[in-house]
């Protein structure tokens, strides 16, 4: 029965669309322990106000995420899918978290660094508390497990303390203490024009990353154009040749064999057959996606009422712990 299932919980925040990185590190993961476990998979708008945003884009990419969730195979049925901001117990636990929280400790947080170098007009305070809001997610759910890519493992850690400093203030027992899933291979996929940096969806250069929606054509072209570097032998190394150990573990990921295989395979060619290929294989991955995320894209409709569902189902577990947690705090839980 669904709940006596392990939960698991994650998120993409709602920002350009989801890349090739985000596929391999998190969504592919999701989709397999989709069967395993109830799940729970959400479209983190609130995290999004952390960077301006146009409204009215903000209010279609929601859509188009939630299009993109589904294309990329998690179903409807089977898991909850729903947007953050319908469920207000994120904030509201947030609230109470960010209390709980050193200032100390958010200091460390390196996405908060890179983020604020790249946004130096708008450093917002929301910026700062991300990973707090982050924690609430998680906590909200009483998840076990949350599968996310390399990057969010500093935001897991700070999690996990959160837990702490709240079984230290209230005692043991009240929220669960979650683990992050980090898949082995894949967890951090790098740029494709800068491979020192990780491939990223609010990327400015649109050759650093591929999209899972883009078109053949154009996922040709950014493979192709990959950076790699002046040597001709096919090796893994991530040290002297990370811009080709990044193509060869996308490879890898993708055709599900290992690399040594694919290493082998390209003894005595030329980098441009490996790239020809990759090309050839990221297509086809991701034609299927993009052509039902144009078909869902098409009925609104649809959309709207699966995000409603989706709500209604997240509410009912959201409700159950902030009531315990305002209980546990001593605020008055009210309907
Ligand atoms: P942004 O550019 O807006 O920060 P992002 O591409 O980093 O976005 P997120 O929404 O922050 O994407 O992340 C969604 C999930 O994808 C997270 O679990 C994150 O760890 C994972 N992820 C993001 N980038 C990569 C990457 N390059 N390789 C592997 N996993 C990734
Ligand atoms: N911060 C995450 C997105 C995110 C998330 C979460 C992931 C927001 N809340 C909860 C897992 C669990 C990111 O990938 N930038």
């Amino acid at each position: 029965m669904a709940d006596q299932k392990k939960v698991i919980l994650s998120g993409s925040t709602v920002t350009g669309d989801l890349t090739l990185g985000n596929y391999i590190g998190a969504m592919n993961n999701w989709k397999s322990l989709q069967e395993q476990y109830n799940c729970y998979y959400f479209i983190a708008d609130l995290h999004a106000l952390t960077v301006a945003q146009d409204p009215k884009q903000l209010k279609e990419r929601c859509f188009s995420f939630f299009a993109q969730y589904l294309a990329l195979g998690l179903d409807p049925k089977e898991n909850t899918i729903f947007v953050q901001s319908h469920i207000h117990e994120h904030a509201e636990l947030s609230w109470i978290l960010t209390c709980l929280t050193p200032m100390g400790y958010l200091n460390r947080m390196t996405q908060f660094k890179e983020k604020s170098q790249k946004h130096v007009k708008n450093i917002n305070a929301g910026l700062f508390t991300y990973p707090v809001l982050m924690a609430a997610d998680i906590l909200l759910y009483q998840a076990d497990l949350v599968p996310v890519g390399e990057d969010q493992r500093q935001h897991m850690e700070l999690c996990r303390d959160i837990v702490t400093f709240f079984d230290n203030r209230y005692g043991e027992g009240k929220i669960k203490m979650p683990e992050a899933y980090i898949g082995k291979q894949g967890a951090r996929v790098m740029a494709l024009q800068d491979p020192s940096k990780k491939m990223s969806k609010s990327d400015d250069n649109e050759k650093n990353f591929v999209s899972i929606i883009d078109t053949p054509k154009k996922i040709q072209k950014k493979i192709k154009s990959a950076q790699t570097d002046s040597d001709t032998v096919v090796t893994f190394d991530k040290e002297a040749k990370p811009g080709l150990a990044n193509l060869l573990t996308i490879y890898s990921v993708l055709s599900e064999q290992p690399i040594d295989k694919i290493v082998a395979q390209y003894e005595g060619k030329m980098y441009g057959h490996l790239k020809v290929d990759l090309a050839d294989l990221v297509v086809e991955t991701l034609n299927p996606i993009r052509e039902k995320y144009e078909d869902l894209m098409n009925d609104k409709a649809y959309l709207e009422d699966l995000m409603e569902q989706g709500a209604i189902k997240a509410r009912e577990r959201a409700r159950d712990t902030l009531k315990l947690v305002y209980e546990t705090t001593g605020l008055i839980y009210r309907r």
